[in-house]
C-alpha cells in the first residue's frame, strides 16, 4: 500500500527549512512550502507529498495560543504553539536568574497559559531558593519539587502533565532535558535519531515536542540566558506580576505607571513590606524594555 498523498500533522520540531511532522502516529521530515511559511513545535499543519518527493508541509492551522519571545529589536517571535502549561525549570545549581523566571511567568500570563515552577535537582542544598520560591508560592505559582536523579517527586509531577501540552523552559543545566528523558524513557533515542538525520544540526537549537502518555505532550526547550515576552496586551508589564496588576486598581490615576506616581498602591505596598522589592525591580525592567520597543 502506499503512503497517503496528504494529511494533518503536528509538528514535534522545527528548523531552518524543514520541520519533524507527527503525522498518523508516523514521524517524518517535511520540507515548507513558500518562503513565508514558518512553522513551530507544536503547531498543527497539513502537508502533501508529491509523487517521489519529500513531504511538504503546506500550510499552517490557527494556534490556539503559543508562547513568544522578543529578539533585541522587539520583534516578537513564537518559540512554541498550542500549549496547556508552562513549566518553568529552576534548580538549587547553576543559581537562578529570578529576573528569567519572573519574565517567563509573565509570558504565561500574557498569554493565558497556566504556569508552573518545577524545582529541580531536590538532592542538592535548596536553601540558597528557599527564600524566592517560597514567594513564588505565595503569589500562587503552582510548585512541584522534584529530582530527576533521584526519582523524587517525579511520579506526581507525571500526574501533574497527564493531559495536555507542557512547554519546559529555563536555563541551561537546570535539568529539562534530564526531566523529559526520566518521563519518556523513548526520548533519548527519538533525539539521538534526530541528530542523525542531514539536518539534524539544528535540533540542538530549537524545541522538541515527545508524546507523554496517552493524553499529554512535553517539550524540551533549549536553555535561555535572557528572555523577554512581547507586550502584546494594553499594560503588559503590569499584567505579568499577580501582585502588581492586583493593587493597581487602588492608584490614584488610572493610567499609573507604578513608578513615581502619586497616590500609587503599588509602590506604596513595595514600601511596606508587601510586595517584594526584587519582584518590583523586575516589573520596572519589564516596563522599562516595553517603553523602549514603544519609542523606536
Ligand atoms: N544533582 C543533580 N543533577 C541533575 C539532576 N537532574 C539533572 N542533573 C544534571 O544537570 C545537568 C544538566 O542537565 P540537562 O538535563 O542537560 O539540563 P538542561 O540544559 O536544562 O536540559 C546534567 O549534568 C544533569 O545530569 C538532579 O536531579 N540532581
Ligand atoms: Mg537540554
Ligand atoms: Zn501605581
Amino acid at each position: 500500500m502506499s503512503a497517503p498523498p496528504s494529511g494533518t500533522g503536528i509538528v514535534l520540531a522545527a528548523y531552518g527549512r524543514g520541520a519533524l511532522v507527527l503525522a498518523g502516529g508516523e514521524t517524518m521530515h517535511c520540507a515548507l512550502a513558500g518562503r513565508s511559511l514558518r512553522v513551530v513545535c507544536g503547531d498543527e499543519v497539513e502537508w502533501r507529498r508529491d509523487a517521489g518527493g519529500m513531504p511538504t508541509v503546506q500550510a499552517l492551522a490557527s494556534r490556539r495560543n503559543g508562547l513568544e519571545r522578543v529578539d533585541s529589536r522587539g520583534r516578537a517571535e513564537p518559540v512554541a504553539a498550542n500549549l496547556d502549561r508552562l513549566a518553568i525549570v529552576v534548580a538549587p545549581r547553576p543559581a537562578p536568574d529570578w529576573f528569567v523566571v519572573d519574565r517567563y511567568w509573565a509570558a504565561a500570563l500574557q498569554a493565558g497559559i497556566d504556569a508552573m515552577l518545577i524545582v529541580n535537582k531536590s538532592d542538592l542544598d535548596g536553601a540558597p531558593i528557599a527564600e524566592e520560591v517560597a514567594n513564588y508560592r505565595r503569589l500562587g505559582l503552582t510548585i512541584a519539587a522534584v529530582g530527576a536523579h533521584s526519582g523524587a517527586g517525579m511520579e506526581a509531577m507525571r500526574a501533574r502533565l497527564a493531559t495536555g501540552a507542557t512547554l519546559l523552559v529555563g536555563q541551561s543545566g537546570v535539568g529539562k532535558s534530564t526531566l523529559v528523558n526520566a518521563l519518556v524513557p523513548a526520548a533519548e533515542a527519538q533525539t539521538a535519531q534526530l541528530t542523525r538525520d542531514r539536518e539534524g544540526r539544528h535540533t540542538t537549537t530549537t524545541a522538541r515536542r515527545y508524546r507523554l502518555g496517552a493524553d499529554a505532550a512535553i517539550i524540551d526547550a533549549p536553555g535561555v540566558r535572557d528572555f523577554a515576552p512581547p507586550a502584546r496586551i494594553a499594560r503588559a508589564a503590569e499584567r505579568g506580576y499577580v501582585e502588581i496588576h492586583a493593587l493597581a486598581r487602588g492608584c490614584r490615576f488610572g493610567d499609573c505607571r507604578h513608578l513615581r506616581e502619586p497616590g500609587c498602591a503599588v509602590r506604596a505596598a513595595v514600601e511596606a513590606g508587601a510586595i517584594s522589592p526584587r519582584r518590583y525591580e523586575s516589573y520596572r525592567r519589564l516596563l522599562r524594555l516595553y517603553e523602549r520597543f514603544a519609542t523606536r
